[in-house]
C-alpha cells in the first residue's frame, strides 16, 4: 500500500513569506512564535512507521515546500496514492478540508483519512465534509497496522477510526490506544520534509542552527487552556534517555546542526530521565547544544546545572501571567514568585531564559493584564512569546466558554484565532487594548 500524507498550510506561500519578512526584525529581537513554522514531526513519524511495516509512504509538506494550494491536485495525482492521510490542528482544519477536496477532484476513488489534534477532539466536524471519508482519533501509529492490512474496508475494526455507515450516519468511536513503549516506534523520517529549510528558520528564532525533536508524549498537569492531555494522554511517556541522546547526536551530524530544539511539553518530567540523558550526552563530548520547554516549578539548580554541562542553551518557561487570580483560572499551579526564582536560577547558570505569556484570559481586568506586563518587564528574559488567550477545543476553558454560550457559532472562527494574532477578546479588556499591551510587551 502507498500512503501519501499531507501537512496542510494555514497560509498561502505569499502570505507566509510576507509574514516572515514583516516579523523578521521582531524575531531577531527575541519574539518567538510571531510566525510559527515548524516541521511536521507527527506525520514524519507516521511515514517512518508505514515504511517499517514494509509499505510505501510520502509526505507532502505544504508549508515547508512553500506549495501553492492550486499545485496540490497535481502533486497528489503524481504521487499515486492508495490512501491519503491529512493532519489537522484546529487552526489548520479548513486547509486540511481544502486538501481533501483537492484530492477528490483528481482521484475521487482514493480514500481520505484526516487525523491529528482536531479530529481527535471533534471528529464530527471533520466528517461533516463529504470529501473526508474517515476521521482518525488518537495516535496514528496504533491505527496503521489495521489500515495497512485492509482495514478501511471494515472501518469498525480499526481502533480510533470514525466513518459514515451505509445510511450516511456518522459513527464516532473512542480514541486509538496510546502507544505504551515509545522506544518501539521508529524515529521520525527527517528526510521526508525539507529539514534544512526549517533549520535555517530556527537559526533566526533561537540564535542556533537547530531543528525540532520530540522524545516524549503526554502531560499530567491540568492546565485549563491546553489540549495535550486530550490528545496524548495525561501520563508522561518517553523514549529512553540514552536513545534520546544518540538520536540527537545523529541528527546534528546528519543535518550539520549546532543543536536541537526539544518541543516536548515538559522535557524534564522525571529527574532520573534528565540525569541519564545529560550523562549520555556528556560521555560523547560532542559540544552539541539543546533547548527545552518546562514548567517554572521544575527548574531546580542541581538539575539545570547538570543539563547545562550537557549543552542546555535555553529554557522556554510557561510563565503565563503575573496575576495569581489568572494563574488559578489557568490551573497552572504556580505563583509569579516561582517564575522569578526559576529565571534567577537559569541566569545564575548562564542559561538563556525565554517566557511564554498569555493575556486576555477569561475574567481578567486591566489590572491583571498590567501585572503580567510588569512581571515580563522585571524578568529581563532573553526571549518572549506573548499570546492573546484563545479557547482551544479539547481544553477545559473551551468547554466552559462553550457552556456559557461565548464561543461564536461560526466555523470560520477557528481559522481566525491565532495566539499571537487573535481578534476576539474573552475578558473584560477590549481587544484593541489587549493588542496594544501585547505589542508593548513584545517590544
Ligand atoms: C510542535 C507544535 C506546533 C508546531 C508544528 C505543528 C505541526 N504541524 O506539526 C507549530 C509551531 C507550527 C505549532 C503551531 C500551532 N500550534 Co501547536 N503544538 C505543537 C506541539 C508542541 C507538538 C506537536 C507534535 O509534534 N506532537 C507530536 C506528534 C507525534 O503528534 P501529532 O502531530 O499530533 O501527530 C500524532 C497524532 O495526532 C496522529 N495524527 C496526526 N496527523 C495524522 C494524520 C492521520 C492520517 C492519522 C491517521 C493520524 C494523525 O498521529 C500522530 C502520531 O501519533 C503540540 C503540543 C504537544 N506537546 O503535543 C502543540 C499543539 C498541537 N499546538 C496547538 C496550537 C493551539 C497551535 C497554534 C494554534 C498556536 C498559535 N501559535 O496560534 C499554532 C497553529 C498554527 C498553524 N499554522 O495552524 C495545540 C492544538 C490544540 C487544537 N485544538 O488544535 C497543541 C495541542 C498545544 C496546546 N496548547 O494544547 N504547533
Amino acid at each position: 500500500m502507498r500512503i501519501v500524507f499531507v501537512h496542510p498550510a494555514a497560509k498561502s506561500p505569499k502570505q507566509a513569506r510576507e509574514d516572515a519578512r514583516r516579523h523578521r526584525q521582531a524575531i531577531l529581537r527575541g519574539n518567538m512564535y510571531f510566525h510559527p513554522f515548524e516541521p511536521p514531526l507527527g506525520l514524519a513519524g507516521l511515514v517512518a512507521s508505514v515504511k517499517a511495516h514494509g509499505h510505501d509512504a510520502v509526505l507532502i509538506d505544504m508549508p515547508g515546500l512553500g506549495m501553492e494550494p492550486g499545485d496540490l491536485p497535481r502533486a497528489l495525482s503524481e504521487a499515486r496514492p492508495d490512501m491519503v492521510g491529512i493532519s489537522a490542528m484546529t487552526t489548520t482544519l479548513s486547509a486540511a478540508l481544502a486538501a481533501a477536496r483537492s484530492l477528490k477532484q483528481v482521484l475521487p476513488g482514493v480514500p481520505v483519512v484526516v487525523g491529528g489534534v482536531h479530529p481527535t477532539v471533534a471528529p464530527e466536524s471533520v466528517l461533516a465534509d463529504p470529501a473526508v471519508d474517515f476521521a482518525a482519533r488518537g495516535e496514528g501509529e496504533s491505527m496503521l497496522m489495521p489500515i495497512l492490512s485492509g482495514g478501511l474496508t471494515r472501518p469498525a475494526s480499526v481502533p480510533g477510526l470514525c466513518f459514515r455507515d451505509r445510511t450516511g450516519a456518522v459513527k464516532v468511536t473512542g480514541k486509538a490506544p496510546l502507544v505504551r513503549e515509545l522506544d518501539t516506534l521508529p524515529e521520525p523520517d527527517y528526510a521526508s520534509f525539507p529539514a534544512k529549510t526549517y533549520a535555517e528558520y530556527t537559526t533566526d528564532l533561537r540564535g542556533m542552527r537547530a531543528i525540532s525533536m520530540m522524545v516524549s508524549r503526554g502531560c499530567p498537569y491540568p492546565c485549563s487552556f491546553c489540549a495535550v492531555s486530550q490528545t496524548m494522554g495525561s501520563k508522561w511517556r518517553a523514549i529512553s534517555p540514552e536513545s534520546a541522546a544518540s538520536r540527537m547526536i545523529r541528527l546534528c551530524r546528519q543535518l550539520d546542526l549546532e543543536g536541537v530544539w526539544f518541543k516536548d511539553s515538559v522535557f524534564n518530567m522525571r529527574p532520573e530521565w534528565a540525569r541519564r540523558f545529560s550523562q549520555s550526552l556528556m560521555r560523547e563530548k560532542t559540544g552539541f547544544k539543546f533547548s527545552i520547554n518546562t514548567r517554572v516549578d521544575l527548574v531546580t539548580p542541581k538539575e539545570m546545572e547538570l543539563l547545562a554541562k550537557a549543552g542546555l542553551e535555553q529554557v522556554d518557561l510557561g510563565i503565563e501571567s503575573g496575576s495569581q487570580k489568572t494563574l488559578d483560572t489557568l490551573k497552572k499551579m504556580i505563583t509569579p514568585q516561582k517564575s522569578r526564582q526559576a529565571v534567577e536560577v537559569l541566569k545564575d547558570l548562564g542559561i538563556k531564559a525565554a517566557g511564554f505569556f498569555m493575556i486576555g484570559v477569561p475574567g481578567e481586568t486591566e489590572d491583571d493584564v498590567k501585572r503580567t506586563l510588569d512581571l515580563a518587564g522585571d524578568l529581563q528574559l532573553d526571549r518572549v512569546s506573548v499570546s492573546v488567550f484563545t479557547p482551544l477545543p479539547g481544553s477545559a476553558l473551551y468547554e466552559r466558554l462553550l457552556g456559557e454560550g461565548r464561543i461564536p457559532d461560526d466555523p470560520a472562527f477557528f481559522s481566525r484565532v491565532h495566539f499571537t494574532d487573535s481578534d476576539v477578546s474573552f475578558c473584560e479588556v477590549p481587544m484593541e487594548r489587549l493588542r496594544e499591551i501585547q505589542e508593548q510587551m513584545s517590544r
